[in-house]
């Protein structure tokens, strides 16, 4: 069921330290952590603590936790002073690069960052 955790999703497994991760936030509704192979000086993954397969599914079954993300998000990028500039990315689908099928903010910042991104 949308919400639930699931026995066989890793960020599921984060949330319920079953697997280990370094920790730079925490709320009620969301945790953020380092990404485990950082694109940038600054890559921190934000995700809801209730499982959702993605960032259309969050907004659509729990859209208060959505909007929860995306200022976890800024609070990130504000403490890690990633005030140059910083991007937050949703990858939705395999097409996408979607590799973790549990919604996830990817907050990259601390170095310049083109665009159109690849
Ligand atoms: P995406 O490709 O958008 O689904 O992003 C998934 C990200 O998750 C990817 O950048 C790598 C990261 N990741 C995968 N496994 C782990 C893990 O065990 N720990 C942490 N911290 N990050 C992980």
């Amino acid at each position: 069921m949308a919400g639930e955790p699931q026995s066989d999703c890793l960020f599921c497994k984060i949330v319920a330290r079953e697997v280990p991760a370094t920790i730079v936030r925490e709320s009620e509704t969301t945790l953020a952590f380092r990404d485990i192979n950082p694109q940038a000086p600054t890559h921190v993954l934000v995700i809801p603590k209730a499982h959702y397969q993605d960032a259309a599914a969050l907004a659509a079954g729990a859209p208060d936790v959505a909007v929860d993300v995306l200022r976890e998000a800024g609070q990130v990028a504000a403490d890690e002073k990633a005030e140059a500039g910083y991007r937050i990315v949703f990858n939705t689908g395999a097409g996408a690069g979607q590799t973790v099928w549990h919604a996830h903010a990817h907050v990259l910042g601390g170095r310049g960052l083109n665009w159109p991104p690849g």
